[in-house]
Order: structure tokens, then sequence, then C-alpha cells
């Protein structure tokens, strides 16, 4: 649905269109300068299949920023958010701490196949108290502005910690 598409267009600003399936977990690092400083960006792709959820579960736990995404011209991914939202949640919190993330609508260069609303996104984000970004891998639209926005959040919560 486009989690490494995302991450490739970030981090190497390349597309493709012919589908290979993370096996297992993707390891990426990027840094860039903020106002506040240099921010060093570890960004951990997880492969969505079902046979990875062990493993990925382990990975949830040391997220300071996670980012949830689906295609907005299958609907079946949409509804899979809570779901998804719901595991994360169990393995990140404790004490009633919720994740802090961005819920992604990928594709919305496919105008004609959309079938998810901007509307419905942002409702279920403020449900699941998720920022919302409209994104393409394709076009690159928006994507730098989610890791951008990661990485300030992140780092306002490392200080904090
Ligand atoms: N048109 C269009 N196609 C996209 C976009 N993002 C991803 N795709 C295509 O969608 C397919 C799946 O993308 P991936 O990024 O591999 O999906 P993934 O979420 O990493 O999938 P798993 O690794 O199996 O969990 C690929 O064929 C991509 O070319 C987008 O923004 N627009
Ligand atoms: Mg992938």
């Amino acid at each position: 649905m486009g989690k490494s598409s995302i991450i490739r267009r970030y981090l190497e600003d390349t597309f493709q269109e012919s589908y290979t399936a993370t096996i297992g977990v993707g390891m990426n690092v990027a840094s860039f300068e903020l106002p506040e400083g240099k921010v060093v960006l570890s960004v951990v792709d997880l492969g969505g299949q079902q046979s990875f959820s062990a493993l990925r579960n382990r990975f949830y736990q040391g997220a300071h920023y996670v980012i949830v995404v689906y295609d907005t011209t299958d609907r079946e991914t949409f509804d899979a958010i809570p779901k998804w939202v719901e595991s994360l949640n169990q393995s990140v919190c404790t004490l009633g701490d919720s994740i802090v993330g961005a819920l992604v609508a990928n594709k919305i260069d496919i105008e004609a196949e959309r079938v998810v609303t901007k509307q419905e996104g942002t409702q279920l984000a403020g449900v699941l108290s998720l920022d919302y970004f409209e994104t393409s891998a394709k076009t690159g639209e928006n994507i730098s502005e989610v890791f951008i926005h990661a990485a300030s959040t992140s780092q306002i919560k490392t200080r904090s910690d």
C-alpha cells in the first residue's frame, strides 16, 4: 500500500512501479537540519504481511513516532487501520499513553480510483489521535512533510523523557 515507496521517495527521491514485498523489516537512516539542530532519523520499515506480526510487535516498542499508511484506492486498507493501531497501542502503551504518530492516506495521484475520502481520513485520524497527511510516493507530494513532522515531534518527545 506504500510504506516502502514512501520511505524510498523520501530517502532516494525515486519511485518503483513494481511491487516487492518487504520481507520482515527494512532499516534506513536519514539526517537533516532543523532550526533546533541536526536530526538523525532511524526509519524502520515493517513488512505488512501477516506472518511478520511477532517481529513487528518487537519494533513497535522502541518507536518514537509511528506512521500508519493506507491506500486511498483500496477501502480494505482503510478499514484495517483501527486493527493496526490497536495492536500498536497494545505493544507501545503503558499507563494509558497513546501512540504518537500519523495516519497517511497514500496514492492520491490516482484520483480517478480514489474510494476513501479526505473527510473519512481526517475523521479517523481524529478518533485515533493521529496527525493526518495525504501523500503520493509517486509524485512526492507531502512526503518530506511527513518525515520532518515526525522528526520534530519525536525530538520534542525525547527531550522531555
Ligand atoms: N500510483 C501510486 N502507486 C504507489 C504509490 N505508493 C506505492 N505505490 C505502488 O504500490 C505498490 C506497493 O507499494 P509498497 O511501497 O511496496 O507497499 P508496502 O506497504 O511497503 O508493502 P509491504 O512491504 O508488503 O508491507 C507498488 O507497486 C508501488 O509502486 C503512490 O503514491 N502512487
Ligand atoms: Mg514494504
